[in-house]
């Protein structure tokens, strides 16, 4: 973690794979890429310049439910031809998976990938026709200082400088992967941003953040935000935010984004938060697309929902009402959730872990979320590593979604969520994985009173 960041060697790598890619004159592309925010916009930015490059293309989303072999095997034509090239943004960092599979194939492969890298694999390991561009194996963080989306274009734009036009995209995938104001932006994060505001292809701007609804009113903005969940107003009733905003002498109906300063001020000293900061407009688009954060928030929702929805959106300006249902009913659940995890649940605590059962107060497809927006949020004490789940029916298992802050991670050694589920698999079984920050876990009955009753032992 605290390997010091070498720019040169990142750029080198980042050079190598443009250079390969004008040099070699390839006939057809195969983009592969996440099923996420972040991978949807990367993809984008990909399928533009290849557009520009009247190349011919197919695309992919990869979800991780298979393994890369069994994925590939139903992509990989019988015919292989160096003439062909396969673009991976925003996943592919799984080397040991990857490495034999490509070794065994003719097309070339280019990896652009900000996750990190398991095993860290000795590049002279590296078949001739791998060109891995991973800023984390330069000491590089892939959240804070770059989004794969951030990666995908400052490749794309190497190749095809007019691709900057498209730039607006990589901020999709900024918001997306980071789950932060655009203040708080490092490194090439920022560095592209700061591109884009002079090219006036995004706007900044500075004010109340209430991510998740800067496009409402104050009044559902205060209930329905997500980053921050506020304390007390967080998923309240109507009458109840009304009466807060009356006595401020605010009308509920107020947009956001057009709080002055004062109204700002008055309202955070009133509810007792402080979230000031920036955020970012999209020009190109309108209504809830026209804000970065909540563009990307339900791109990754219709990921899970629906990723040919998903696909479709990132081209339209406007949202469809679909889309915006999926959306409310996601935002307000969590929302409630929140509000659920920061009060009623019962919850056993050691010195290093929290244990919340969920089950049968929060709907287990919403467990993984509610244990990332609290984490962020800081609902809990954010120097204790949360397990959060209960027993599922089907199974007769119990399911954990895992969690630690950065807080965390600095305090003890950057050892985060994925040692933890590899050291509780070694001694009492189950399955998952996960990487520092989150991560998921089966255990059977057993096995997860043994890890409850013995938990600071682990961790
Ligand atoms: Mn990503």
């Amino acid at each position: 973690m605290a390997k010091k960041q070498d720019k040169n060697k990142f750029l080198e790598d980042l050079g190598t794979a443009v250079d390969q890619f004008i040099d070699h004159s390839y006939n057809r592309i195969i983009a592969i890429s996440h099923n996420d925010a972040d991978g949807i916009s990367s993809l984008h930015i990909i399928q533009n310049l290849l557009h520009k490059l009247n190349m011919d293309y197919d695309y992919f989303i990869y979800n991780r439910s298979v393994s890369w072999e069994n994925y590939l095997e139903g992509i990989f034509s019988k015919r292989q031809t160096d003439k062909t090239a396969f673009i991976f943004t925003d996943v592919g960092s799984n080397l040991n998976d990857l490495i034999p599979i490509i070794n065994k194939r003719k097309e070339n492969f280019f990896i652009l990938d900000h996750h990190e890298v398991e095993d860290n694999l000795h590049r002279d390991n590296y078949p001739e026709n791998l060109f891995f561009v991973n800023p984390t194996i330069h000491g590089y963080d892939g959240l804070d200082h770059i989004a794969g989306a951030t990666l995908a274009y400052m490749f794309a734009k190497q190749i095809k400088a007019s691709i900057i036009k498209q730039g607006w995209l990589t901020i999709i995938g900024i918001a997306g992967d980071s789950l932060k104001s655009m203040d708080k932006l490092k490194s090439f994060n920022r560095e592209i941003y700061e591109e884009l505001i002079d090219e006036e292809l995004i706007e900044d701007k500075e004010g109340l953040i209430l991510f998740g609804s800067m496009h409402e009113s104050i009044k559902n903005g205060l209930k329905n935000s997500i980053l921050p969940y506020i304390n007390g107003l967080g998923s309240e009733s109507d009458q109840k935010i009304k009466s807060f905003l009356n006595e401020l002498n605010i009308s509920p109906k107020t947009r956001v984004v057009d709080l002055n300063n004062s109204e700002i001020q008055t309202i955070q000293n009133k509810a007792n938060f402080n979230s000031l900061g920036h955020y970012a407009l999209l020009p190109q688009k309108f209504g809830m697309l026209n804000f970065a954060f909540e563009h990307a928030l339900l791109l990754n929702i219709l990921c899970f929902k629906n990723i040919s929805a998903a696909i479709s959106m990132i081209q339209l300006k406007t949202i469809t009402r679909y889309a915006k249902n999926l959306y409310l009913e996601y935002i307000s659940n969590l929302a409630r959730n929140l509000k659920t995890l920061s009060s009623e649940l019962p919850r056993y605590e050691t010195n290093k872990a929290i244990f919340i059962d969920v089950k049968g107060k929060i709907a287990p497809s919403n467990w993984s979320d509610t244990a990332s927006f609290s984490t962020v949020n800081e609902i809990l004490d954010p120097y204790k590593i949360l397990f959060l789940g209960g027993l599922e029916k089907k199974s007769g298992t119990i399911k954990l979604s895992i969690r630690c802050s950065r807080q965390y991670l600095e305090r003890n050694n950057g050892i985060g969520v994925n040692d933890i589920i590899t050291k509780i698999k070694n001694e009492l079984g189950g399955v998952g994985g996960g990487h520092k920050l989150a991560g998921g876990l089966r255990l059977s009955q057993p096995s997860f009173m043994r890890l409850k009753s013995n938990i600071d032992n682990y961790i």
